[in-house]
């Protein structure tokens, strides 16, 4: 072989494994470390720590859901917000929390669209300010696909 087409070769094989690579990163973000598809958890804020939890379950497309979400310890919350993306341009869904009676805070009536791809991978990026320091975390929520 001659040697522009090992060359040649050795481009083709580095395109490939960074292409694998970024396939990698686009699908299994590194910093989305809390996934609520299933079960309810914990998200860091700032200094402090809160528990997210979604009713009903399991979250569907086009149907309400609310995302509660309750501080483990004593934290100022304000502006809290949260954007729900996916990989494709699905328009804005934006959600704002409301202080609730009990010390929570909840967003209610979440809606998202169904994706005409049938995807069903949705991200959402929380954002507030905690004790005066703003605060911004990523979750995933895979949505259940409705019974036929
Ligand atoms: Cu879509």
């Amino acid at each position: 072989m001659r040697k522009w087409q090992t060359a040649l070769g050795m481009v083709v094989v580095a395109l490939l494994v960074i292409g694998g690579f970024a396939v990698r990163l686009r699908t299994t973000s590194p910093t989305v470390r809390l996934d609520l598809s299933q079960h309810n958890g914990t998200l860091d804020l700032g200094n402090s720590r809160a528990d997210l939890e979604i009713t009903p379950r399991p979250p569907q497309p086009l149907q309400a859901f609310a995302l509660r979400l309750r501080p483990a310890s004593q934290v100022e919350l304000r502006d809290l917000r949260v954007a729900f993306t996916m990989r494709m341009d699905m328009g804005p869904n934006n959600y704002t929390f409301e202080a609730d009676t009990d010390g929570s805070y909840v967003a209610r009536g979440i809606v998202l669209p169904k994706c005409g791809s049938g995807n069903l991978d949705w991200f959402g990026t929380l954002t507030g300010v905690a004790d005066k320091l703003p605060v911004e975390t990523r979750f995933a929520l895979t949505l259940t696909k409705p019974a036929p």
